[in-house]
């Protein structure tokens, strides 16, 4: 152990410890900028000064470690003066129009120049030059005028998903954070799973909002508005109205929905019953398929296709290996080909009046639902998909008290789901509900209870594997019989390009894998509340689990409005209307 003294106070530390960690054990907060728990250190903003007793040095906590007998103030003269010159300074770099900045109330920046009660104007104002505000991808705006540098956004598209779509240009005063030749963001290779947003601390990377335009829907008349939403958005969007990280909060949400004015309130968890239908299905006639027939022409392992972000990594990255990837579209995706074909019908409304917007924890569903092909009702399938903040942001602006609210339920048809929809939200949450559904088909039997939740596949650690022994099978799946299922689970595009780079190689023998673009799986989006960090994963996770065991129905088959629809309206999984509407195909 190392000891030493902050602010008079001893503490004993690991050694590697840095200053910061070790003042944040004594509960004394150190002010943090480049700083993010998700990231390596940069150590470039400086605003973490602390001084070194008796050297008159000061030295960024962030990136200093401790040593044995070291003294340190973390609120001296020197400290306060030079923090406060420091955030003088990056303001003045900055656009600090702070009335119209989309993250107006949620800035880390903005909250510092409160705290140091920044009101002068010491330095010279830099913040009107020509910058560059990039608007034209579907999910991210990058504003370059409320840039302070600190390259957290780098660093997270480079680390944390390997993309590398963002990166550091020129020098010094020129320096800036930009994409591959000063490219928009939607030509160069963002998956748009906008961790990028979640990890800035101003508002120079934002969502593109679609709030307007679904308030327009809503007052129209002649419109009949559908939302449906996505598992993770219930366990998230009480963060961003004041109640505590991990509060389930599905029954307010619907009510404040419907009090919003959405004319039908559904489930995406709906849908995601649906994926483990069509998915659980693919998945035994790729077995069949490779494993007896011998017939690769779509090959194993099979790899989940919800997460956006994932599937427009894996176009990128993995142009060859596109076959092994499910044709299902994302739950998103398959809601909406339904809400403007089935729905309609049900409801009686002409489809070209349904309005369908979608409310998920994550960016990539905006550039998604945007997809060409996904228009298979005949009209876009998703009109507009909001965030689990914009959501919060309408609920405010509808002055609902929404702690306050009672709980409401789904509206029905399509608003009815299992607890094997609601664990999508969480990384391994298709791989548990795809392997409940498959444990039944293929065996007749059902899962016994205690065996519901599949532990191997759960948690935050970043590859995961669970190997699955099939006995006992029905005559149809004999060629199963003693079998071993070998799956996978990742999540951060880091870990999903190790995984598929070891398939590509031939290290590796799963038959199915699960990834999620973003740390977490959903849950942790880049819709969702910001700050997202591990501490904050956690209590989502738990919310999620906890969600699923409250459920009557926990596994996809015994939803009875997906027994309902398979036999009104689809036929059977994968059958000439599932392929119709619920699968796609991809592109290099
Ligand atoms: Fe997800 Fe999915 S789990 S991809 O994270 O398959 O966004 O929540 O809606 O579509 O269901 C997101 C979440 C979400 C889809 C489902």
């Amino acid at each position: 152990m190392v000891n030493l003294k902050i602010n008079g106070i001893d503490v004993s530390v690991e050694a590697g410890t840095t200053i910061l960690q070790a003042a944040e054990k004594l509960k004394i907060k150190i002010p943090v900028l480049c700083y993010h728990k998700d990231l390596c250190i940069a150590g470039n903003c400086r605003v973490c000064v602390v001084e070194v007793v008796g050297s008159r040095k000061l030295v960024a906590a962030c990136a200093t470690p401790v040593s044995e007998g070291l003294e340190i103030h973390t609120n001296s003269l020197m400290v306060r003066n030079a923090r406060k010159d420091i955030i003088e300074l990056l303001l003045s770099e900055h656009n600090a129009d702070c009335t119209k900045c989309y993250r107006n109330g949620n800035c880390e920046l903005q909250d510092l120049a409160a705290e140091y009660k920044i009101t002068n104007q010491d330095f010279l104002d830099l913040a009107h030059g020509a910058y560059t505000i990039d608007d034209l991808s579907p999910s991210i705006i990058k504003d370059d005028s409320r840039c302070i540098r600190c390259q957290r956004c780098v660093r997270t598209c480079s680390e944390m998903q390997s993309v590398g779509a963002l990166s550091v240009a020129n020098k010094g005063s020129e320096m800036k954070i930009s994409t591959f030749f000063d490219r928009p963001m939607r030509e160069v290779v963002c998956t748009n799973c906008g961790q990028c947003v979640i990890h800035c601390p101003t508002g120079a990377l934002i969502e593109k909002t679609y709030i307007e335009r679904v308030w327009d829907a809503i007052a129209d008349p002649n419109k009949h508005v559908v939302v449906q939403t996505a598992p993770a958005v219930r366990i998230g969007l009480g963060e961003e109205l004041e109640l505590d990280a991990g509060e389930r909060v599905t029954g307010k949400m619907v009510s404040a929905l419907k009090r919003l004015g959405f004319d039908s309130v559904l489930d995406t968890d709906f849908t995601a019953d649906l994926t483990i239908m069509e998915e659980g299905t693919e998945l035994l006639h790729r077995l069949k398929a490779n494993l007896v027939e011998g017939d690769h022409s779509e090959p194993l392992p099979m790899t989940t296709s919800c997460s956006p972000g994932w599937v427009k990594f894996f176009e990128h990255t993995f142009p060859e290996m596109l076959d092994n990837m499910s044709t299902c579209k994302s739950p998103q995706q398959m809601f909406g080909s339904l809400a403007k074909t089935y729905y309609a019908k049900k409801i009686d409304v002409d489809p070209e009046n349904i309005v369908s917007v979608s409310v998920m924890p994550c960016t990539a569903k905006k550039f998604e639902a945007d997809r060409p092909e996904m228009r298979d009702s005949g009209y876009k399938d998703v009109d507009y998909v909001l965030t689990t903040r914009e959501l919060a942001v309408m609920i405010m602006q509808a002055g609902i008290q929404f702690a306050d609210l009672p709980d409401e339920k789904y509206d029905s048809i399509m608003g009815k789901s299992s607890g094997a929809a609601v664990i999508f939200g969480a990384t391994g949450g298709v791989m548990e509900a795809a392997l409940r559904t498959a444990y039944e088909l293929v065996t007749g039997r059902e899962v016994p209870f205690e065996n519901l939740n599949i532990e191997p596949v759960r948690g935050l650690d970043g590859v995961r594997e669970a190997t699955v022994k099939i006995e006992d099978v029905l005559p149809d799946w004999k060629f199963l019989e003693g079998a071993e299922l070998k799956c996978c689970v990742a999540h951060g595009l880091a870990n999903a390009r190790n995984v598929m780079e070891k398939v590509k190689n031939g290290e590796v023998d799963y038959h199915f894998i699960e990834i999620m673009a973003c740390p977490g799986g959903c849950l942790g989006g880049g819709g969702q509340p910001i700050p997202t960090n591990d501490a904050i994963r956690q209590k989502r996770m738990k919310a999620i689990y906890d969600e699923d065991l409250s459920l009557a129905v926990r596994k996809s088959h015994e939803n009875p409005e997906i027994v309902q629809i398979y036999k009104e309206f689809l036929g059977e999984p994968l059958g000439k209307q599932s392929h119709k509407l619920l699968h796609t195909e991809y592109f290099e």
